[in-house]
């Protein structure tokens, strides 16, 4: 271990954003030294609870995400969000979106954001995303979220790293519906029906509810109706967290 990645972890669990950010990019850029700094943290890991958040984009995740941290924060509770980004780390369009949205919470000591770029093997997470959650546990967050847009691969990966997995559909998703029930649904612990303001979300709910795929191996998924823009339904997202949380 370098003298300067010892003053990193040093910063980083004393509390320092910069030297977490710092060691996040080295797990990005798979860093040689990652393995040790893993091993150094070890013992920190296993206190964070990991919550993946993913579905169709512009589905209303990063505004729920805003809102779901207002209510973490409320209970007093820190929080890492991990916002991964599908898209080319030149575009940055998708980001910059999130950013927007969440930017009541970049001054907030007790959330950390960041966004990372895929760039995983067959479009899945790529490892860097495994290595921020842990280097966010040791570092004490006690919620860490990771967005993705539920597009190939990257919604099925979030099931391996994440302790529960959030799907947000909108009421037009009911036509998606079959297809859904094979893939993405099935990995779903909770899913938030969202934009529940517009026709059709009751219906899709029920439909979703009714849906129990044969063969399912994870607990029928809890179903929720939301209004993110108008913050509605976040606090009965926090509880079926919660109550996840826990449990475990
Ligand atoms: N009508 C309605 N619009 C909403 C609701 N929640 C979010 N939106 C809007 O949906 C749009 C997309 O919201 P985002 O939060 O950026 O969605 P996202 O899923 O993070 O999008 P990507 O990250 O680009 O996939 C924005 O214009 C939001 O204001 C809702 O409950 N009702
Ligand atoms: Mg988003």
């Amino acid at each position: 271990m370098t003298p300067e990645i010892a003053r990193l972890v040093g910063g980083m669990l004393a509390g320092d954003k910069p030297s977490l950010a710092r060691l996040i990019s080295l797990a990005e850029d798979d860093s040689p030294h990652f393995p040790e700094i893993l091993e150094m943290l070890r013992p920190r890991l296993g206190k964070s609870y990991c919550v993946g958040i993913t579905g169709p984009p512009g589905a209303g995740k990063s505004t729920l995400i805003d809102r779901l941290v207002a209510v973490i924060r409320s209970r007093g509770l820190s929080v890492g969000i991990i916002l991964v980004d599908p898209s080319s780390p030149v575009s940055g369009g998708a980001v910059l979106g999130d950013r927007v949205r969440m930017q009541r919470h970049y001054l907030d000591e007790g959330v950390f954001i960041r966004s990372m770029a895929t760039r995983g093997s067959q479009g899945g997470l790529s490892g860097g995303v495994q290595a921020a959650v842990s280097l966010l546990a040791a570092s004490g967050r006690d919620i860490i979220i990771i967005e993705t847009v539920g597009v190939g691969q990257t919604e099925l990966g979030i099931s391996g790293i994440a302790d529960v997995v959030v799907l947000l559909l909108v009421p037009e998703s009911g036509d998606d519906i079959q297809a859904m029930k094979a893939g993405i649904v099935e990995i779903a612990d909770i899913i938030v029906v969202n934009k529940a303001d517009r026709e059709g979300a009751e219906r899709l709910a029920e439909q979703l509810k009714a849906a129990v795929a044969p063969g399912r191996t994870k607990a029928v998924p809890q179903v929720i109706t939301a209004q993110a823009i108008n913050d509605i339904g976040i606090e009965a997202l926090y509880r079926a967290i919660e109550k996840r949380r826990k449990g475990r």
